[in-house]
């Protein structure tokens, strides 16, 4: 299995509700390792071009506000596997679809505030990470 890296956001909801760390935790516990973190107030020009592949959905601009509303937490997890076993630790997008124990299931009550968001293949992620991070910014793990 291949050596991953994925980006994950701990959404302003989450955020707000002081649960930061217990979803820190959750990644670590399954083996991801954080190699990159910052927390971050996203302008409105930011939140747009990260989610610019949704502009023309009917909730892009509840989806914008949202994004601006807090402030989020940005990581770059590494693992076997990272961008698939992050989505499975996330849970499905609409937390009352999502499986007991992933985080959307225990911090999210609905679609529009969902608590996380995790890139959805290799490709994406790497496109995500370099959205929010520097190389310099994100650090090897393996020593
Ligand atoms: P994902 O976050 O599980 O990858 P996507 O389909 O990529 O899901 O959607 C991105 C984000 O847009 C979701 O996490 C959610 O916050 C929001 N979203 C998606 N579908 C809906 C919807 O039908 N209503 C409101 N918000 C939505």
């Amino acid at each position: 299995m291949a050596l991953e890296r994925t980006l994950s956001i701990i959404k302003p909801d989450a955020v707000a509700k002081n649960v930061i760390g217990a979803i820190v935790n959750r990644f670590e516990s399954a083996g991801l390792r954080i190699v990159g973190q910052k927390m971050m107030h996203l302008s409105k020009e930011q939140a747009e071009g990260f989610y610019a592949e949704h502009k023309e959905r009917p909730f892009f601009g509840a989806l914008v506000e949202f994004m601006t509303s807090g402030p989020i937490v940005v990581m770059a997890l590494e693992g076997e596997d990272a961008v698939r076993k992050n989505r499975e630790i996330m849970g499905a997008t609409n937390p009352q679809e999502a499986a007991a124990g992933t985080l959307r299931a225990d911090y999210a009550e609905t679609i529009d505030e969902n608590a996380v968001h995790g890139s959805d293949a290799v490709e994406s992620a790497a496109r995500e990470i370099a959205y929010f991070f520097s190389d310099e910014e994100v650090c090897a793990r393996t020593r």
